[in-house]
């Protein structure tokens, strides 16, 4: 059984995080550092530690991690200009929370994708 992180506790709404989307299947919340004008993170609401993990049975939340974003994205005025869905798995890919989570992040031009 994978450890719980702090995105479970957000899912469960027990600590505060400004929530921008909620519905049986994913959570989505601003990010607390964030590096773009809009920065959100959605995340399944079962715990997946990381991509590495998924399993066909997650395919439907996962799969519905990009319908919410652009929704969101539409929400937050920024679909037109466009934005970057990232998703961060294990210590190369800079993954610091292990509960599966994907940014969304625009408002800016981002530049280059790696560094
Ligand atoms: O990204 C993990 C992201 O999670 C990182 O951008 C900070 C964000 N974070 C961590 N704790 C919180 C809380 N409590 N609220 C909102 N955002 C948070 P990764 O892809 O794992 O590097």
């Amino acid at each position: 059984m994978a450890e719980e992180t702090i995105f479970s506790k957000i899912i469960r709404r027990e600590i505060p995080a400004d929530i921008v989307w909620q519905d049986d299947l994913v959570t989505a919340f601003r990010d607390i550092s964030p590096q773009a004008p809009t920065h959100i993170l959605i995340v399944p609401n079962i715990l997946i530690p990381t991509v590495n993990d998924t399993l066909p049975e997650h395919e439907q939340a996962l799969g519905h991690l990009i319908t919410v974003a652009a929704k969101i994205a539409e929400q937050e005025g920024i679909a037109g200009d466009g934005f970057r869905l990232v998703i961060n798995c294990n210590r190369h890919g800079g993954q610091e929370v292990y509960h599966l989570h994907m940014h969304l992040l625009g408002g800016r031009p981002l530049g280059p994708l790696l560094s």
